[in-house]
């Protein structure tokens, strides 16, 4: 059996391959599911995974992951809007806007909805950090800006950025559960 994840992004698939590694292989399908306008990343993630399920075909599991960047000093903005506001304000002029500000701390935040013939369940993750001119030359999205414990997640391995990132907390929640599952 294989896993698969519902996503365009291939930076969210390689971490949740290296985590998954000896637990799920893991599959990369592009679908592009409804986003339903909600400020709740849960919902969007819970609803995304149950039409993938229902639209792919009900043979394997599914998996989606909805993230945000939520900066303190800018009221948790970008948050649900983090993917429109990357493609249009960019990642170093996010940074500038937050620059000005003098509190620096922002929250990543991921919400992973998986989907099978028993229904929907969801694991969440995240992690406190600090923003920063952009270092690094790994990871993905905010990665270069998003600093934590002196190290910009750019600037981690994928196994270093998982065993501290929000994506990695998610799986390790997810994981968790799908053993006792697959125990019953
Ligand atoms: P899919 O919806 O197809 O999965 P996406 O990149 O649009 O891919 P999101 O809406 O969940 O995904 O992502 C919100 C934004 O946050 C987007 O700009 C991502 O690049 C960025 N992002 C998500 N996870 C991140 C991470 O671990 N590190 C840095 N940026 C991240
Ligand atoms: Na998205």
């Amino acid at each position: 059996m294989a896993i698969r994840f519902v996503t365009g992004n291939e930076g969210k698939v390689r971490e949740a391959r290296d985590y998954l590694a000896d637990v799920e292989s893991v599959e990369q399908v592009e679908y592009d599911y409804t986003e339903i306008q909600s400020d709740s990343l849960e919902e969007i993630a819970a609803h995304g995974a149950r039409e993938a399920f229902e639209e792919l075909g009900r043979d394997e599991p599914v998996l989606v992951d909805d993230a945000g960047l939520f900066v303190d000093a800018l009221g948790g903005f970008p948050g649900p809007y983090s993917a429109y506001v990357e493609d249009t304000v960019g990642v170093e002029r996010l940074w500038r806007l937050a620059n000005a500000e003098e509190n620096r701390r922002a929250r990543f935040r991921t919400v992973l909805a998986y989907a099978d013939e028993t229904g929907t369940e969801t694991f969440d993750g995240s992690v406190a950090g600090t923003l920063v001119a952009p270092r690094g030359e790994g990871g993905f999205g905010y990665d270069p800006i998003f600093e934590y414990n002196g190290q910009t997640m750019a600037e981690m391995s994928t196994a270093e950025k998982n065993a501290i990132s929000h994506r990695g907390r998610a799986l390790a929640e997810f994981t968790e559960w799908y053993a006792d599952q697959r125990e019953r």
